[in-house]
């Protein structure tokens, strides 16, 4: 017999991805279209990552969601973009053991409950939105029994927030930014899986996590508004730069990957320079790091180490192999030491992969 009251819940964990062709800057702010295609590499679990359970009950009156342990509003355009994208696409679902059935009507009537955690600072640059909508839409894409394919799910994991389409895979991830109005062709395409190249040590040095002044969505329309730079970084620069890196991580050629990643991290913070008023995400410490590394690349002769920065002041640095990670740490530790015990877990370390 069919229960009158039940709870069915899923639960997911999505990893973040730390973009090395960086996405900056919109053609579309609503449907978030990007001006560039833009390639990420997804790290593992295990470190920084957001944990969703998604529950369905007929007992719920309205849609709710907490994060981290908050009851957060769920108004606003992108979650609600989301939430009408995925549940257009619900199937039947059916859970004999606990006696429920739900058809794919049904769907439009019944509330849904949502908690996420992230186990990282939110908001500081570590990239918390694009874990936490793909997240999001995995979850209720399998609570729902939603069939489409990942790429099909980017879509609507890229309206929520634009990086959010490259976590739905692991490995190396390209965002093709598409042709289309709609953005049907906006998604996320796997480069290769996370053992292709499994030498690779992501660090990940917290050089603060208070969150940051400039959103990333208020600061890509500053930037697409006032830098006579912007343009041609996405219509010259990056088109190169994607086969470029396409080839390096094919072939794992990490001289060229380390060149293109921070080479495109640097342009990336020039045209956040490039703004008016300019946007400061990296800091003398940040700065600091960039020296440490590039003078130790070029005392090698070959790079040993890539940096990258997103929309904050925390270095992504990522080694060719454990050895050079090992010696990373050492030497982050010896230029940069903890204030105290506390912030030793400021050095997350970690391997990259789904
Ligand atoms: C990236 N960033 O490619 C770039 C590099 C930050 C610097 O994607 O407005 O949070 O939600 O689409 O995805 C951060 O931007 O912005 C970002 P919205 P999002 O990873």
């Amino acid at each position: 017999a069919e229960k009158k009251s039940w709870v069915l819940m899923v639960t997911a964990q999505t990893p973040t991805n730390i973009a090395v062709i960086k996405y900056w800057g919109k053609r579309d702010e609503s449907l978030i279209l990007p001006i560039n295609d833009s390639i990420s590499v997804t790290l593992d679990p295990s470190h920084l990552c957001t944990t969703t359970t998604v529950a369905v009950s007929p007992g719920f009156t309205h849609d709710r969601m907490w994060l981290n342990g908050k009851e957060i509003s769920l108004s606003g355009g992108r979650y609600q973009n989301c939430l009408r994208e995925i549940r257009s696409r619900a199937s039947d679902v059916e859970d004999e053991k606990k006696g429920i059935k739900i058809a794919k009507k049904d769907w439009e009537n019944l509330h849904l409950h949502i908690a996420s955690y992230n186990n990282f600072p939110t908001a500081a640059g570590l990239a918390s939105s694009a874990a936490g909508f793909a997240c999001l839409v995995y979850s209720l894409a399998k609570l729902m029994n939603v069939k489409e394919d990942n790429s099909q799910l980017s879509a609507i994991a890229r309206q929520g927030s634009g990086s959010a389409c490259r976590s739905l895979y692991g490995g190396f991830v390209k965002w093709i930014m598409g042709k289309d109005d709609n953005g049907s062709d906006s998604i996320a395409v796997q480069l290769v899986d996370e053992k292709h190249w499994d030498e690779l040590v992501i660090l990940i040095a917290v050089v603060s996590s208070r969150q940051k002044e400039t959103s990333s969505t208020s600061g890509m329309r500053e930037t697409v508004e006032t830098s006579p730079l912007v343009l041609h970084r996405a219509k010259e620069v990056v088109p190169k730069r994607v086969v470029e890196m396409e080839e390096a991580i094919k072939s794992r050629n990490f001289p060229a990957f380390a060149r293109l990643t921070c080479s495109d991290s640097n342009q990336f913070h020039a045209v956040c320079l490039d703004t008016s008023p300019p946007i400061f995400y990296m800091n003398d410490t940040s700065h600091r790091i960039i020296s440490c590394v590039e003078k130790w690349n070029r005392s090698e002769g070959t790079p040993q180490v890539a940096y990258t920065f997103d929309a904050g002041p925390n270095a992504v640095l990522i080694a060719r192999n454990r050895k050079v990670a090992a010696l990373l740490l050492q030497r982050l530790l010896f230029h940069f030491p903890p204030q105290s015990d506390a912030d030793l877990n400021s050095y997350i370390v970690g391997d990259k992969s789904v």
